[in-house]
């Protein structure tokens, strides 16, 4: 395998994408996706990815502007340095700038595309994954709606999706997962709270015990280790641990608290694929299971979540949803769908195997910045 020479090109873009419908969850409402898109040139090839970061830090404390400072004055010149660049070295070489875990996903996955398209390889080979049907998970947001919410499940089951997942928030959690459960009694089903519960909650969160959840995701606060191990020896619904996730400390906090049974593993916020196969380990040695979560990402990211899933271990449905669930239109040229049996397919074709439609990165185009080394 060849590595990569030197870079000659990083260009940066931000674009803004209209939702389908607003995304509501615990936090406040998203109406748009404003994305930062990296494209990485070496000797006539291309590397893309998107950075996980949004505008506002209302999930994560990163924003596309920290992230977009942090490539744009440390990262990438560190690796326009570099004569030659070792893909799977690129996490340790950011390893003396601290955090701004998104940032460093985004060059990561970018080198990753490019090395394989350098070698004339699929990524999925690179990686050595062991499937390329990905079994796909709809994540639903709050609506005040209950009957518009009821709908959306209904098409959710309807497209074979494998896992619905609903957001709640305190008010809104027995009597709407009540409703779902007596809709679709048998459906794979899971909620996120978005740490909008404290303490105080317990008696509410052990009511969700009646309804066969297979997870309650993130209840407390990100912080609060010892508070979800408590939580986890009263209740009886396994708790997935999202936000609190950043790196090896808390998955191992998360391990000896006992704090949890499931892991949400997102690539574009844990440092990207190396980091976050690393951290699947470390959970699957200790018995604990794992699913890969999402970020509203365009066609760009999307397919970095589903390159993830191709890896053993990732037996639980993703949070990796068609395309359609949130933009009328796509950044690559071939939308993410599902197959009528609910899965999604890795394209073939080396590199990730998506071709980015550039005149759909001109039409959202917000911001563009191109760096010549
Ligand atoms: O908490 O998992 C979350 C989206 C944005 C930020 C945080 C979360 C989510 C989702 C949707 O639940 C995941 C997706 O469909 O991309
Ligand atoms: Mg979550």
């Amino acid at each position: 395998m060849k590595n990569i020479k030197q870079l000659d090109k990083a260009e940066l873009y931000i674009v803004k994408l209209p939702l389908v419908t607003p995304f509501v969850t615990g936090y406040g409402v998203v109406k748009s996706r404003e994305s930062l898109l990296l494209k990485l040139t070496s000797s006539g090839h291309v590397g893309w990815s998107e950075c996980a970061s949004f505008r506002d830090p209302w999930y994560h404390y990163e924003t596309i502007d920290t992230s977009l400072h942090i490539a744009v004055n440390y990262l990438i010149p560190q690796i326009f340095k570099a004569h030659e660049i070792k893909a799977d070295l690129i996490s340790d070489i950011f390893n003396g700038i601290k955090g701004h875990n998104m940032s460093k996903a985004m060059i990561e996955n970018a080198v990753l595309d490019l090395y394989a398209k350098i070698n004339g390889k699929p990524l999925y080979e690179i990686l050595g994954g062991i499937k390329k049907r990905i079994k796909s998970g709809i994540s639903l947001g709050i609506s005040e709606d209950v009957g518009r919410l009821l709908e959306q499940i209904n098409e959710a089951v309807n497209k074979k999706y494998h896992r619905v997942k609903v957001k709640i928030k305190k008010g809104y959690d027995v009597n709407v997962i009540s409703e779902i459960r007596s809709a679709f009694p048998y459906m794979n089903l899971t909620v996120d709270a978005n740490g909008g519960y404290g303490e105080e909650d317990i008696g509410i969160l052990r009511m969700m015990d009646n309804f066969d959840l297979k997870m309650i995701e993130q209840p407390f606060g990100e912080d609060d280790f010892s508070g979800h191990s408590h939580l986890q020896k009263e209740i009886n619904t396994p708790i997935c641990l999202d936000e609190s996730i950043s790196g090896i400390h808390s998955v191992e906090s998360a391990i000896k608290f006992q704090s949890c049974k499931v892991v949400c593993i997102k690539q574009g916020r844990l440092g990207g694929m190396k980091r976050s196969l690393e951290l699947k380990d470390i959970c699957k040695e200790n018995g604990m299971k794992v699913f890969c979560g999402g970020m509203l990402e365009t066609g760009i990211g999307r397919i970095f979540n589903l390159h993830l899933q191709i890896m053993d271990g990732f037996d639980l449905p993703g949070d990796t949803s068609e395309t359609s669930r949130y933009f009328k239109e796509d950044i690559i040229k071939e939308s993410v769908c599902l197959d009528n049996e609910g899965f999604i397919n890795i394209p073939d074709g080396n590199g990730t195997g998506i071709e980015v439609d550039q005149d759909k990165i001109d039409k959202f185009l917000v911001f563009r910045k191109i760096m010549k080394r």
